[in-house]
């Protein structure tokens, strides 16, 4: 029976082409970090894609992952960005034609032996205001496959004016999902922070997530930590 319900899991992430992050354990917990960040598609966190266009995902090769930086970069692209000597996150140096808008995706699948209804979100927004234009991360879920049929009213942004020193900077949201439907067990559901100009003009922050907590409850009542 788990053999074959692996192989149902498997035989949906071959048809969405991209591997999916399994919520398959009670009690123990769920918290990327992307410390392990290298800034290249093979580094990414399963169940993680990047687009750098609304519908365009990068895929590997692309020559647009661009490694680790400390900040100060000037070319477009998804890099790790190193914002102290232990600590990395998962972000972009926005350009007119690249990640104007772009999409951190993160998919998950329900492997777990419970129905799911809600989902508790944390994640810090990092910044890192050297520019005089303000960019935006707009929380959006929904079912794979379908972008934006869920939005959120979570929209944070970057200072409009550059910092005189700029220093990188964490801000904390946490957010409560409600899908409208239950994730049965091998059921799919996509979380997606959407990355896009907000104000000013020329140069753009480097900006990104960081520390992504989730928590998944069930129908029943049973809280399922995967932090
Ligand atoms: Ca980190
Ligand atoms: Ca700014």
């Amino acid at each position: 029976m788990r053999l074959m319900f692996i192989a149902v899991l498997l035989a949906q992430a071959a048809a969405y082409g991209e591997q999916f992050f399994l919520i398959n354990t009670c009690e123990t917990g769920y918290h990327e970090t992307f410390d392990c960040f290298e800034g290249t598609y093979l580094s990414l966190t399963n169940g993680f894609s990047v687009y750098k266009e609304y519908r365009t995902v990068m895929t590997n090769g692309d020559l647009d992952f661009r490694g680790v930086c400390e900040g100060g970069v000037t070319a477009g692209g998804c890099y790790s960005l190193q914002t102290a000597s232990n600590n990395r996150a998962l972000g972009f140096q926005p350009t007119d034609t690249k990640y104007t808008p772009g999409i951190i995706e993160m998919r998950i699948t329900n492997a777990s032996p419970y129905d799911i209804r809600t989902f508790s979100l944390s994640y810090d927004v990092v910044c890192l205001n050297n520019s005089d234009r303000s960019s935006s991360i707009k929380l959006e879920y929904g079912s794979p496959n379908v972008l934006s049929d869920t939005a959120s009213s979570i929209n944070n942004l970057t200072p409009l004016l550059k910092d005189v020193s700029p220093v990188w900077t964490y801000s904390n949201v946490v957010a409560e999902i409600k899908p409208g439907y239950v994730l049965k067990r091998g059921a799919c559901f996509v979380i997606r922070w959407i990355f896009d100009d907000a104000g000013g003009s020329g140069a753009r922050d480097e900006y990104g997530i960081d520390n992504i907590k989730i928590t998944a409850r069930s129908a029943g009542g049973t809280v399922i930590y995967i932090y």
